[in-house]
């Protein structure tokens, strides 16, 4: 089984430094989007990228990676919103399991029928514990997955939840307030999920600034996704990297 990639994450982590991945959605970036993004992403040295959405209804997916793996050397890390959403031009996928919710088909029913394809891709496998956190307005993850978010402030919920993730042997736990979220996630809840946790936290959902960027891994969070604020203004990009390698910085005794 393939492991570079989590290797990394792991090795990143035990040297307190943090990543960045930009988020790239298929449906929303043509071409030269696209193409601005890998250069940017280059120039910033981000991490990862990763793509994907809750819909992906263009069918471009195995021509976005192909794009990207092209034109640069980052890793490129499938987030699907579907099982369908697979292409093995990438380097890993997370193998999303919607721990936060109730609905049996992310649990597990989706990933029965998808298991023979996933294997057979060849791609990294990660198992991710998903949680979606309440980000202020309903979004595709929550509409499309039938689950409701756990709330925002209820950070013991979110503790217990990304807890049995990683003890049920998930390796990476993703708290995700949802695409284009109104409120991303809070720092207390961060700070509290990651003192408890050993598996690298990601973080994601409504992050639009360098500072929330800055605070978001200063609370613990090991790895920032930002998707939609940088479709926006994609020069936010090299401030949102600089301030999270600020963080990354180890401190003088
Ligand atoms: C969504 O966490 C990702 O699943 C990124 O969210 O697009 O709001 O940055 P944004």
């Amino acid at each position: 089984m393939k492991d570079a990639i989590y290797t990394s994450l792991l090795a990143t982590k035990r040297k307190r430094r943090k990543s960045f991945a930009v988020l790239i959605d298929p449906d929303k970036a043509d071409t030269a989007k696209i193409a601005r993004i890998i250069d940017l992403s280059t120039r910033a040295k981000v991490d990862y990228l990763f793509v994907g959405g809750s819909l992906v209804i263009s069918h471009q997916l195995d021509e976005v990676v192909q794009q990207i793996k092209a034109n640069c050397h980052i890793p490129v890390i499938l987030f699907p919103g579907s099982p369908s959403q697979i292409s093995p031009y990438a380097d890993a996928l997370l193998y999303l399991s919607l721990i936060s919710g109730r609905n049996p088909e992310l649990l597990i029913g989706q990933h029965v029928i998808s298991a023979p394809v996933v294997k057979k891709s060849g791609l990294e496998i990660i198992s991710t514990g998903y949680m979606v956190i309440d980000g202020g307005a309903p979004t595709t993850v929550s509409y499309i997955s039938n689950a409701s978010p756990i709330p925002a402030d209820k950070n013991e919920i979110a503790l217990c939840t990304a807890m049995a993730g990683e003890m049920l042997g998930m390796k990476l736990i993703y708290m995700d307030a949802g695409s284009g979220a109104r409120r991303p996630i809070s720092e207390e809840m961060i700070q509290l999920v990651s003192s408890f946790i050993e598996v690298p936290l990601l973080i994601g959902g409504g992050i639009k600034d360098p500072e929330k960027v800055y605070l978001n891994a200063k609370a613990g969070a090991d790895l920032i996704v930002v998707g939609n604020a940088i479709e926006k203004d994609a020069s936010l990009l090299a401030e949102m990297v600089n301030a999270l390698h600020s963080v990354s910085v180890p401190e003088r005794p």
